[in-house]
């Protein structure tokens, strides 16, 4: 694989077609190793249901706005999925907007497994939580907290007991978490966003008005935090 693969997804097809085992090798990227970065999921746009053309519009708005306020870290929008319609979202808005493809990109991949199985670097990760930080309940939570082990679990009930929608905390993680010593992530940060499953915790009953400034508020404090350990 080619650097060009990694830095801009955003423009070409290459992403497009890039299986979570087909990503770009170490060597490739070890320039970027020093370089402050933050991979995310989509919050809220699975089990929580949210539409995912408004969260593809506020994600790179929100990119858009914190891109001055970044200095040479970058934000990667991971999904698990080649075929992420989200991420397809996303890096048309993005392209569209001429964000530098070297600061903010999509990656398909395990979120726990960027730097062991696809040599990307990223020292903080964020975590599409429950209101409650508590591991399970499936989907990115599941994936993190298992990765993370019991020391995320530990640290994350020193940091909060729980998160209001559009919140997010930073957890430190000990250096014998599989999750630092594995992949080099020093830091979750665990956000909250709205939810609009009924089977779900404080279901906001399709009111995108208030979605809508939940996701906002939530991708805000989320490069917020990140840019506090970055900087
Ligand atoms: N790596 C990268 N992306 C992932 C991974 C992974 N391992 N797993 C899922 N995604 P979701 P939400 C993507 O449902 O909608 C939990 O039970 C997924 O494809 O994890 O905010 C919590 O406890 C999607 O694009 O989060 C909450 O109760 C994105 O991550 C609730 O679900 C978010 O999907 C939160 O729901």
């Amino acid at each position: 694989c080619k650097e060009q693969d990694l830095v801009s997804p955003l423009s070409g097809a290459a992403s497009d077609e890039t299986k979570a085992g087909e990503n770009p090798a170490a060597g490739s990227i070890s320039q970027h190793d020093d370089v402050p970065t933050l991979a995310f999921p989509s919050i809220s746009t699975a089990g929580f249901q949210f539409d995912l053309e408004k969260a593809s519009t506020i994600i790179v708005d929100k990119v858009e706005e914190f891109m001055d306020k970044l200095g040479n870290a970058r934000l990667v929008l991971v999904d698990l999925s080649n075929r992420s319609e989200i991420l397809s979202l996303v890096r048309a808005k993005a392209a569209q907007k001429n964000i530098d493809s070297k600061r903010f990109f999509t990656y398909v991949g395990d979120i726990t497994r960027l730097y062991s199985e696809g040599g990307l670097r990223c020292n903080v990760i964020a975590n599409a939580t429950n209101w409650r930080l508590k591991a399970g309940g499936g989907g990115v939570n599941s994936a993190i907290f298992d990765a993370g082990g019991p020391d995320l679990e530990a640290m994350t009930k020193n940091q909060a007991s729980s998160l209001l929608p559009g919140e997010a905390v930073v957890v430190p993680l000990p250096s014998t978490s599989p999750l630092y010593t594995r992949e080099g992530v020093t830091h979750v940060i665990h956000v909250l966003g709205p939810n609009m499953n009924p089977e779900r915790p404080n279901c906001l009953d399709g009111d995108y008005i208030k979605g809508c400034k939940i996701l906002q508020d939530a991708y805000s404090s989320l490069f917020e935090k990140f840019l506090s350990i970055a900087n």
